[in-house]
């Protein structure tokens, strides 16, 4: 199954495509092994609240979200094996990547290592932010533990690069706060993207 590509316009009219590209440049592209809890979380996001029921994402889905006065869109590609080789597609179009684990899947962490550090050997700086995810469930990694087993200081040394623990939580009304420090970073990081990413 080929995933939805988005299509450079042709379009002769060069405003609009602009326009286009910049908006392409809001997007935050969210990656992850299957299971992970990307849904989980971008419906927290998106919502301002805790846990929605999620099916399996099969190709891709995409959440627009209104914070303030900036608007982002989220593009999480199904973290299934077959789709995993499509991921690298979608970073030039992002400002930012999201990347959640799993963290009391202790057994897939290195897989999860192997293919965070294939993908961003396609983009030497796009920010890059890590959920730990999962932090309410006891047999959870704590963040320095995910540190170590997702390699992280081989590859933070020329880009942003955010660790955060988060977890959807079962009580709609609980947010973690991981999920609204991972709000404002990104508000950060989209006013700062716009003025160097035209
Ligand atoms: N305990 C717990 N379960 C979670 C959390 N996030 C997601 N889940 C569960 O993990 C499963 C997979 O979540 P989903 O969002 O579909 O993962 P995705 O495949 O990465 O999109 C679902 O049963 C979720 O309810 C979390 O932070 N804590
Ligand atoms: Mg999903």
């Amino acid at each position: 199954m080929e995933p939805p590509v988005l299509k450079e316009l042709s379009d002769s009219n060069t405003e609009m495509q602009a326009q286009v590209r910049t908006s392409l440049h809001k997007q935050v592209v969210v990656l992850g092994l299957d299971g992970s809890g990307k849904t989980s979380v971008l419906n927290s996001i998106a919502a301002n609240k805790g846990k929605v029921v999620t099916t399996p994402t099969e190709g891709v889905n995409a959440v627009c979200v209104n914070n303030g006065n900036s608007k982002m869109e989220f593009l999480e590609i199904g973290g299934g094996e077959h789709l995993r080789p499509y991921w690298k597609m979608y970073l030039s179009k992002a400002f930012a990547v999201i990347f959640v684990v799993d963290s009391a899947d202790h057994e897939r962490l290195p897989l999860a290592k192997r293919h965070l550090h294939q993908l961003i050997q396609h983009d030497a700086i796009v920010p890059l932010m890590v959920f730990a995810n999962k932090q309410d469930l006891k047999n959870a990694y704590h963040i320095t533990e995910i540190h170590e087993a997702l390699g992280l200081s081989d590859i933070c040394e020329h880009r942003k690069l955010f660790l955060i623990g988060t977890y959807v939580a079962k009580d709609e009304s609980d947010v973690s706060s991981g999920i609204l420090d991972a709000k404002e970073f990104l508000a950060q990081l989209l006013s700062e993207s716009s003025t160097k990413r035209p």
